[in-house]
């Protein structure tokens, strides 16, 4: 029941639709119409207007083009660390799943030897993996893998965690990574991998994963814009103080 006090109608409005959503609302279900809202909060059209339009900036609801306004599936958080999709996934309550693209061996050009500490043309495996978390497409993955460190990983199982293989399998843990994140627009290819639509935005991370010794993979990896938010803990360094 919306009441008149110091919280504006708006903010109470906003509320009750929050509990809705995370109550009785399921992903994809339509919010009642303006008219409805209205009528049933006794609130004018500019009190409606302003709830929804709180919780689409939040991006808890989205507005469908000749549908109306639904109610969105929350965002999968990940945090910046150093984790596996696999792990990642698991640890957030999804079923982590893989579908393989294709894993051939070919010479490093020029970025990957750099990045992989690699002799120019050194044959290294390139890996490419669909991720989907509870059968929905979350993120394309294209890594490289010297064959010298990791020879016969074509006949492992890429459908299940290559960490989990690169230690189980021979010995190397990765404990550290370089990574860098930038957006970017689905292409027509990608975004019919991802099931977005092209020009969707994505999150493009280039990271380069070492055990102790040496580095050890050059992965792109591109997740989907909608699904994702990334959050980090910021600490103040020795040189800002
Ligand atoms: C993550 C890593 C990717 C790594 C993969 C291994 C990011 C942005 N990327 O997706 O570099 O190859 O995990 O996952 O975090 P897996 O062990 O489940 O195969």
């Amino acid at each position: 029941m919306l009441v008149d006090g110091p919280v504006p109608k708006h903010v109470q409005l906003r509320q009750a639709l929050l509990t809705a959503i995370d109550g009785e609302l399921s992903p994809g279900a339509m919010i009642p119409s303006e008219r409805d809202l209205m009528a049933h909060h006794g609130v004018s059209r500019a009190t409606v207007r302003a709830a929804i339009a709180g919780l689409v900036s939040d991006g808890r609801l989205a507005k469908v083009p000749g549908k109306g306004t639904v109610v969105t599936r929350p965002r999968v958080e990940s945090q910046l660390h150093l984790a596996s999709f696999t792990q990642d996934m698991r640890r957030r309550g999804h079923r982590p799943t893989t579908r393989l693209l294709s894993c051939v061996a070919e010479s490093a050009d020029e970025t990957v030897a750099k990045a992989l500490d690699l002799p120019a043309d050194a044959s290294v495996w390139r890996i490419e993996r669909l991720r989907l978390a509870d059968d929905e497409p979350m993120a394309l993955e294209t890594s490289w893998y010297p064959e010298s460190l990791f020879p016969r990983l074509d006949a492992e199982d890429l459908e299940s965690s290559l960490y989990a293989t690169l230690e189980s399998g021979y010995g190397v843990v990765i404990t550290g990574a370089e990574q860098t994140v930038w957006t970017e627009r689905a292409d027509r290819a990608h975004a019919r991998l991802l099931d977005t639509p092209a020009g969707a935005p994505l999150f493009v991370f280039d990271r380069v994963a070492s055990s102790t010794e040496r580095p050890v993979e050059r992965t792109v990896s591109r997740y989907r814009g909608d699904r994702y938010q990334l959050s980090m803990s910021l600490h103040r360094g020795p040189s800002s103080q």
